[in-house]
């Protein structure tokens, strides 16, 4: 049953079950929604990088802090499209476009990127695209020119976020995914662990997200690279035991969303990866780099799948959230 009255206190009991029936009791969930064996293969390509004007203290591209990240213009339109052509050889069935900015500007980039939206579109590929905050003409004309998903990241609890962010509040963050739902596009929403924040915080983000009036189709858990330069650079390292709580818990309170093993995966080994996709994780980012950080090598990820049987899972395949039995929820508040 798809619930979005979570309280906190329901989401702490689960996420502090002992670890064996926690993991037991998610993967039993995963494979009634989904095929056990099948892991999604996206590919990430920084579009425009670097240069960014908010204070996100995790990010490497942010303009204030003085990280070894060298900023690039927007790509233009052959380049996004040749690594897009190389993404789906490689096997991948959703290919992601970030930017380096605070938000989507009416202007002759805002342009080229939904031209370039078209077009990938047109080679069978999820697109999505992560490019800041949206206003509402302009989720709705990303959506026009095809846009399947929007990644948009809630990053950790209201009350811990303040201690990340001050250049854009949480509110800021949620009518934005307001916007991207209105349109018709599929919701990408998660955050990161692993920045300092308390068990309570990761609890509660999993709670904004199970709660919102219809859950993600998409939700990245990131571990936070800590990346010199930036405020967080010297980030203890989060425990892989409380990385695994949290995938099992969002797995558990968003039984039909795709739960993305995301940003982290350099210092995790395959069988602790492998116990993620028990789990529930069901997508990887492939490709030795995320944005602007390191992400495993293609072919060791290869290898990981050829070990582990995974299968790939391919592009717009039915989630359960886009049918009629998906939508059935309850939503009254408790
Ligand atoms: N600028 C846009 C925005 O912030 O909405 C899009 C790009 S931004 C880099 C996309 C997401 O990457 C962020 O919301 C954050 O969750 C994640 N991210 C950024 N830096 C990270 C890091 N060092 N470790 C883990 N995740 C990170
Ligand atoms: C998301 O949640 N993780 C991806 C994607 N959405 C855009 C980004 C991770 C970025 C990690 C830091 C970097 O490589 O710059
Ligand atoms: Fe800019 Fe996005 Fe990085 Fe924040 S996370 S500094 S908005 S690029």
């Amino acid at each position: 049953m798809v619930r979005h009255n979570w309280t906190r206190n329901e989401i702490g009991d689960i996420y502090n079950k002992p670890l064996m029936e926690l993991v037991f009791e998610a993967s039993a969930i995963h494979r009634k929604n989904f095929d056990g064996n099948e892991v999604q293969m996206s590919t990430l390509l920084s579009i425009k990088t670097g240069g960014c004007p908010e204070d996100c203290g995790y990010c490497p591209q942010a303009a204030r802090y003085h990280t070894d990240v060298k900023g690039t213009p927007l790509l233009n339109v052959e380049e996004i499209i040749a690594s897009a052509v190389q993404a789906k050889a490689n096997g991948s069935s959703r290919f992601c476009m970030g930017a380096a900015w605070r938000e989507v500007k009416d202007n002759v980039h805002f342009d080229r990127v939904l031209e370039v939206v078209k077009k990938v579109t047109d080679m069978d590929l999820e697109v999505c695209c992560t490019l800041g905050m949206l206003n509402e003409d302009q989720a709705k004309k990303l959506k026009d020119a095809g846009l399947y998903a929007y990644n948009h990241n809630l990053d950790t609890s209201p009350e811990y976020y303040e201690k990340i962010i001050s250049t854009r509040t949480y509110q800021d963050r949620l009518d934005t995914l307001d916007h991207v739902r209105n349109a018709g596009i599929s919701v990408c929403c998660g955050g990161i662990v692993g920045m300092g924040e308390e068990e309570k915080d990761r609890i509660g983000l999993l709670q904004t997200l199970a709660n919102l009036p219809k859950h993600p189709e998409s939700v990245p858990i990131n571990a936070l690279v800590s990346v010199k330069g930036t405020p967080m650079e010297n980030q203890e390292k989060i425990s892989f035991w409380d990385i695994l709580r949290t995938i099992s818990t969002a797995r558990i309170v968003m039984p039909e969303s795709m739960v993305r093993l995301s940003a982290g995966r350099t210092e995790m080994s395959i069988a602790e990866q492998a116990l993620c996709f028990l789990a529930g994780a069901n997508s990887i980012f492939a490709g030795d780099k995320l944005l602007t950080t390191p992400n495993p090598e293609f072919d060791q990820d290869k290898m990981m799948f050829e070990l582990l049987g995974l299968k790939h899972r391919p592009a717009f395949k039915e989630s359960p959230l886009n049918n009629e039995v998906g939508q059935a929820c309850i939503t009254e508040e408790v």
